[in-house]
Order: structure tokens, then C-alpha cells, then sequence
């Protein structure tokens, strides 16, 4: 079970295999467990989030020592991962130095949209877990050559809630939201902005059809977070991606991670 929800997890699928080690331990507890105290449940998920963030620190010095910049992209589902990245990878030639680390519960329909770039991409099917965590990254790493890259994008499970507990090793995380969401949006779920590094507000090609007040939004994801920056764009008819992709270089010459 998920220490957020508490929604069950399988052990994740890799490009389809299942992925097991003899010394896997369970990164989910049940939250609500018949017979166990608050108390105890406390430790067990400090136990597990601590366990993630070990994970996540070598994964971080992995990722240093190879000189490769990783940001882990959030959203809820639908909200314009995928077609981001797609347009990326597209608009930037940057498909030879670019891979990409895909979550999902269910299928590899997202590592097929990214393959057709002529990018790399590893599928992590989660099952009925919500989000990946740094275990499972760690492991899609081996399947890349992270000593050959400049950036690994790495495509969160569609959830604005658990991912924002579970670091991945990553130097950025990047919310996306679209205007078709809502704008108090960051007032709800303030997790995830607090602790995101940008704002990317997607879909902005719609903004004349919603009712979405771009300014409150900000103000609301700048009372949770004051340093968030925010971009607005379109993955669709790429108003606003350069900006994206100065952001993004920005981040690269800021390394050591
Ligand atoms: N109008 C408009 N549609 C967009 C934009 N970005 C993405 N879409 C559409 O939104 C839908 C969802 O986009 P995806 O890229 O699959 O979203 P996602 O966040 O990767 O979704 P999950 O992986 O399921 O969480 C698709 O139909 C996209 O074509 C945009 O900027 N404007
Ligand atoms: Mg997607």
C-alpha cells in the first residue's frame, strides 16, 4: 500500500518484465492495517520514505558523477506529459542525448509515443501503484546510458497527490497544469507545488473556452511556493516553448546536481 493513499502497489513491470530481486523489500505498507497502532504505522512509513530517499540519494550521485540532468515531470492524468516531452524532443534535435523514463499503471502507449521520436524509453508499469519511486528508478537507469545523455526526462504516474512525497533522485520537478483543471488547483493540492521547482501551465491554446484565471493560479501556486517559476505554454501549438527549453538549459549549466 501506498504510504499517501494507501492504494496497493504489484511489483512494477519493466518494458514489460517483471522486476524482482531476492533483496527487493516492500516499499509500501498498508496505511490503515487491522491490529497496528497510529504509532506504529508512523514509523513504518518514515521507515519507507526513508528507505526512498537513500535510494534517491544514490541515484542523485549516479546521475552527478555521469554528468546528466533528470527532471521528474508531475501532473494529474491528461494534463500534457507526454505531448510535452514529444515536442521537446522534437523541436530540439535533441533525440541521441534525451531519454525519457515512463510510469504508468498499465500499458506502454507513452514509451511508444516517445520511441517514435527516435528517443529512448523505458516503460515502468506501476500496476495499482500511484506513483514511482526511486527503487524503480534506479533500476530503469540500467536500461539507458546515462553516461552517453545530457537529460533524463522521467514522466511521473498521472497523480497530483503521492508523487509529491517521493523523491527520485532527480536535480528539477516540473507541475504541469492545465488551464482545463481549474486554477485553485495549487490551493488543493499544495504538496506537489511546494515542492516543485516550475510551473508549466499547459493547454493555454484553450484558455479562451475555460474559465481559468491564469493570474490567480500563480498567486495561489506563489503562496505555497514563492520560488516556483511559472511558464505558460502550449504543447500543442507551442506558444511558450522556448522558454521551456531556455528553462531547461538553464538547468543543465547549473550542474554539479
Ligand atoms: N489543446 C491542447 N491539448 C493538449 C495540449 N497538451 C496536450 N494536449 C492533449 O491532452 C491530451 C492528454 O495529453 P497527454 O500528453 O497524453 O497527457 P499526459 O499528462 O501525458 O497524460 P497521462 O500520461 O495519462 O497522465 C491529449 O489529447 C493531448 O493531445 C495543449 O497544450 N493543448
Ligand atoms: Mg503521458
Amino acid at each position: 500500500m501506498c504510504t499517501t493513499c494507501g492504494c496497493g502497489t504489484d511489483k512494477p513491470e519493466i518494458d514489460g518484465h517483471a522486476h524482482h530481486h531476492v533483496h527487493d523489500e516492500p516499499t509500501h505498507v498498508h496505511s490503515h492495517a487491522p491490529g497496528v497502532s497510529s504509532e506504529r504505522m508512523i514509523t513504518i512509513e518514515q521507515d519507507i520514505l526513508g528507505k526512498n530517499n537513500e535510494y534517491a540519494r544514490k541515484n542523485r550521485l549516479y546521475l552527478e558523477q555521469n554528468n546528466v540532468l533528470a527532471i521528474n515531470l508531475v501532473s494529474s492524468p491528461g494534463s500534457g506529459k507526454t505531448a510535452l516531452l514529444t515536442r521537446t524532443i522534437d523541436e530540439t534535435k535533441s533525440k541521441s542525448s534525451v531519454a525519457v523514463i515512463e510510469g504508468d499503471q498499465q500499458t506502454s502507449n507513452d514509451a511508444e509515443r516517445i520511441r517514435k521520436t527516435g528517443a529512448l524509453a523505458v516503460q515502468i508499469n506501476t500496476g495499482k501503484g500511484c506513483h514511482l519511486d526511486a527503487h524503480m528508478v534506479g533500476h530503469a537507469f540500467e536500461r539507458v546510458p546515462v553516461d552517453a545523455l545530457e537529460t533524463i526526462y522521467i514522466e511521473n504516474v498521472g497523480n497530483l497527490v503521492c508523487p509529491a512525497a517521493f523523491d527520485l533522485g532527480e536535480k528539477a520537478r516540473v507541475v504541469i497544469l492545465s488551464v482545463t483543471e481549474g486554477d485553485d488547483k495549487p490551493l488543493k493540492y499544495p504538496d506537489i507545488f511546494h515542492g516543485s521547482h516550475l510551473l508549466l501551465l499547459n493547454k493555454i491554446d484553450l484558455l479562451p473556452y475555460v474559465d481559468f484565471d491564469v493570474d490567480a493560479c500563480i498567486d495561489y501556486a506563489r503562496r505555497i511556493n514563492p520560488d516556483i517559476d511559472v511558464i505558460q505554454c502550449s504543447a500543442k501549438t507551442g506558444e511558450g516553448m522556448p522558454m521551456w527549453y531556455q528553462w531547461v538549459s538553464e538547468k543543465k549549466a547549473d550542474h554539479p546536481q
